[in-house]
Formats: structure tokens, C-alpha cells, sequence
């Protein structure tokens, strides 16, 4: 009986480790579908995934608890030369009070629209930004996400 229940919890340990694991190593339909599951980044990582299928949507969300206002910079990348794939990346701002942008979307920064960025966004402090990442042409491909902030200087 004792050995069952370690058996059992060494199980339930591998199955909550890769639950864990899950949204920093692969994407897929369930995982951040929609603003209100919006998976959490930490400033410096460097989220790689990929979307599951045309539906699928990955939203993203940095909320600013610094006590500072800081700037944002992050960018939706694809490295892969011969992929074909065409992203949306929009951006929210919902702001302390509540209150929140429409969707925008950034602008790509080639010409195969494979990488979009926004730059110096400012983010207020208490604001939540929730990014979105949406296919224009599918393709499986994992893509990157570089983000980063810095608090805004005086
Ligand atoms: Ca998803």
C-alpha cells in the first residue's frame, strides 16, 4: 500500500511537471486561447511555440507591478527562412482603472511578414499589456517572442 501511493505520486509529480513545462516548451489550441487566459511572461525570457492550427491565438500578458512606468519593447519572430507562415500580433493596454485599448497590431519589420515588433511602448504603472499572437497565412513553425522593459528615465 505505501509503495502504491509513492507510485501514485511520483506520477501526479511527472504529470504536474509537464503541465508546468508546458506553455514555455509548445503551444496548441488550449493553451492562452483567449485575453483571460493569457499566458504570463517574465521580462528576459524568450517564449518559443508555435501555434496548433489557422484558429489557434496565443495572448501573452506583462502586468507592470514595478511602481514605475516602463517601456516596452517586444517582438513575434520566425527564423525559419523557408517558412511561409504570416503572423498578426496585436497588442492591448488595460490600464489600472480598468479601462483598455482596442486590439492594435504591429507593423512588420520584414518583408515576408514573418517578424512583427512593437517599440517603446510605455506601459503605466498598475497597467496590464496583453499581447496576441494570430496567424494571417498558418504554418506550424515555433516562433519567438523577445520582450523586454525598461523603466521610463525622467
Ligand atoms: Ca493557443
Amino acid at each position: 500500500m505505501k509503495m502504491k501511493l509513492k507510485q501514485l505520486l511520483a506520477v501526479t509529480m511527472i504529470t504536474a511537471s509537464l503541465t508546468a513545462m508546458a506553455p514555455s516548451t509548445f503551444a496548441a489550441t488550449g493553451v492562452g486561447d483567449s485575453q483571460n487566459e493569457a499566458i504570463a511572461l517574465i521580462p528576459g525570457e524568450f517564449p518559443e511555440l508555435h501555434l496548433s492550427s489557422h484558429d489557434d491565438v496565443d495572448w501573452y500578458k506583462w502586468t507592470n507591478t514595478t511602481g514605475k512606468n516602463h517601456l516596452m519593447n517586444v517582438s513575434l519572430m520566425n527564423h525559419n527562412a523557408y517558412s511561409t507562415v504570416e503572423y498578426r500580433f496585436g497588442v492591448v493596454i488595460k490600464y489600472a482603472d480598468g479601462r483598455q485599448t482596442n486590439k492594435q497590431y504591429a507593423p512588420p519589420v520584414d518583408s515576408q511578414g514573418r517578424s512583427k515588433a512593437v517599440t517603446n511602448l510605455q506601459v503605466p504603472n498598475g497597467a496590464t499589456v496583453y499581447f496576441v499572437v494570430e496567424s494571417e497565412q498558418f504554418d506550424a513553425g515555433v516562433y519567438y517572442i523577445p520582450f523586454s522593459v525598461t523603466p521610463v528615465a525622467k
